[in-house]
Parts: C-alpha cells; structure tokens; sequence
C-alpha cells in the first residue's frame, strides 16, 4: 500500500522468527550500556514513550554518540546485520531489487509503547539526510497518523501498523508530519516475547561523521 508518494507500507513483512529475534535484540539494547528511558524535553515535558538508541543517540534535537541526558554513556553500536535488514527492506517495499544499494542507516531509535503511550504529531528533521527511514512494528497494532508536510495539522491519514508491518518513508514523505494517537492493548502475540505493548524500531542516516 502506498498512503503517499515515497510512503510504502507493507503488512506482515517480518516473519514470526524474525519478529522474535528483534524483540530478544530490542531487550539487550533495553538494559545496555544506555538503558532506555522516557525522554525529556528541553521544554520540561516527558515522552509516555520509552525509547533506547543504537548507533547514535538521540537527545531532543540533536544526535550525539553518548547519552548526556542518560548516564554518559556511549551507545552501543550499529550492528551490520540490521543494515541489510534495511537494504532489504527498501528493496521489497519499492519492489526493485537495487533499492536499497548504498543505504547505509547508522542510526535505530527503538520505541517502546506502553497502553498508554502515544506520540504527538511531529516531523524528523535532525538527520542531515533525506535518506529514507524504515519502520518496523512489532507487538500490539497501533493507530500512526500520517500527515503532510506543511504543518501538523489535517489533512492526514489514519492507518493500523501491526506486529511484523514494514514502513517506509522516503521521498516527499521523509519529512512528512506523523505520530501515534494510540495503542490498542491486548492486539499482539505473546508468542514474539512481548507480553503486552509495541515496539517500533525505526532506521535512520544521520548523515553525521565520526
Ligand atoms: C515518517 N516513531 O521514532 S514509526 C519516531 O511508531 C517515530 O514509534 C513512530 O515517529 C513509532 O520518530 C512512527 C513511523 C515513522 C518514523 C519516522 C518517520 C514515520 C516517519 C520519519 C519521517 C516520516
Ligand atoms: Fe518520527
């Protein structure tokens, strides 16, 4: 399905193994060096979501390689495995086998989405790159709102992102408006290894050195 020019997505991509094999990842990253937390804002405010780095760290709005507002810490690294899990998912959401040569994410910010927890309407424009981003969804379906370009507001389009769904946004829809009104609990299987809430990993390239 393609809910915008650039915007792919594609249902039930990832296998059950694969899936799990994330979540199992997801938790090491959780309790690494950096362990995850609820980012706060520069303005006062405290993401409900819960979100841990890899490659890069992310500190609203900037991209360091250790985490000043965590403990310090340098963040664990960009494994090689999860750049050609990127390189093909850009291969098969834009159906060309040659899509995703030379994407090289050096980035993963890994949501953790409670019953509770929601992402307000905003645009991801602190990587110097429009390169595409890759979304994958695993554990409970939520509700991701995808908006446009010009302000947080309608016009936008609701779509259910569930466990295994593959998104891209690349193109015009790179920095599209989007978030995540709500999780609709008790939706996931168990059987990934998260017994209740949704986790989202999402690929960048920051376009940083060093
Ligand atoms: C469209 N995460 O981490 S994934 C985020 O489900 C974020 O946790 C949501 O928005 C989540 O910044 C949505 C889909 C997504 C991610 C990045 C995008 C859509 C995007 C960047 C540009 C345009
Ligand atoms: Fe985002």
């Amino acid at each position: 399905m393609r809910p915008a020019p650039g915007a792919v997505h594609v249902p039930g991509w990832l296998t059950p193994d694969q899936q799990r094999e994330l979540v199992a990842a997801c938790r090491g990253w959780a309790s690494g060096p950096v362990p995850i937390r609820h980012t706060r804002l520069p303005r006062g405010g405290v993401m409900s979501v819960q979100t841990v780095c890899i490659g890069w760290h992310w500190q609203p709005y900037t991209y360091t390689r250790t985490a000043g507002d965590v403990n310090g810490r340098r963040v664990a690294g960009f494994p090689d495995w999860m750049v050609g899990l990127g390189r093909r998912a850009l291969a098969d959401a834009y159906e060309d086998p040659a899509a995703g040569d030379g994407y090289t994410p050096d980035t993963a910010l890994i949501n953790f989405y409670d019953g509770q927890a929601k992402l307000g309407m905003h645009q991801d424009k602190d990587e110097q790159s429009g390169d595409p981003v890759v979304s994958l969804s695993i554990g409970d379906t939520c509700v991701f709102r995808f908006g446009n370009t010009e302000s947080r507001n309608r016009p936008y389009t609701d779509i259910e992102l569930a466990s295994g769904d593959l998104f891209v946004f690349g193109g015009p829809s790179r920095f599209a408006y989007h978030g995540v009104p709500r999780v609709l609990p008790g939706t996931g299987d168990p059987a990934t290894g998260l017994a209740s809430g949704r986790l989202n990993i999402t690929m960048r390239v920051t376009g940083l050195k060093g």
